[in-house]
């Protein structure tokens, strides 16, 4: 059954150069965007995106990340959609996240992890309000 998921290429990434080839994985899958941005997260935006994050030791570090560039969020449809673009995108820690994953291939760290993706239907319903309106979400095509 289509399932919709939320997906943010990360400032590390953007600033790479790394959008479309991040894209072109999820296109290639099979998913179909469903909405498409890119934005610059105010402080109180990043912090809600990680509200599940308050308080932990690394929180700090995250919302100064989050917000030190550009980030392109977009919603993703498909089957099974959350489970299957989390396993494309692999381990949080990119030293760990096995080759063929999306952070396996691009990232070495562990804040700097290229992208994030919804790990819940409760999660995607939080963050995708961050940065899209219903009325930004296309219908089927
Ligand atoms: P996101 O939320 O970005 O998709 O990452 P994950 O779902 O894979 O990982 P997470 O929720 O455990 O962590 C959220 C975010 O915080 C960064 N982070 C995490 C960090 O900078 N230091 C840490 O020790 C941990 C655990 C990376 C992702």
């Amino acid at each position: 059954m289509a399932e919709r998921t939320f997906v943010m290429i990360k400032p590390d990434a953007v600033k790479r150069g790394l959008i479309g080839e991040i894209i072109a994985r999820f296109e290639r899958k099979g998913f179909r965007i469903k909405a498409l941005k890119m934005k610059w997260l105010t402080r109180e935006e990043a912090e809600k995106l990680y509200e599940v994050h308050r308080g932990k030791p690394f929180f700090e570090e995250l919302v100064n990340f989050i917000t030190s560039g550009p980030v392109v969020a977009m919603i993703l449809e498909g089957p099974s959609a959350i489970e299957v673009v989390r396993l494309m995108i692999g381990a949080t820690d990119g030293r760990k996240a096995a080759p063929g994953t999306i952070r396996g291939d691009y990232a070495l760290d562990i804040g700097a992890n290229v992208i994030h993706a919804s790990d819940s239907r409760e999660s995607f319903e939080r963050e995708y309000k961050v940065f899209f309106t219903d009325e930004e979400i296309v219908g089927d095509y």
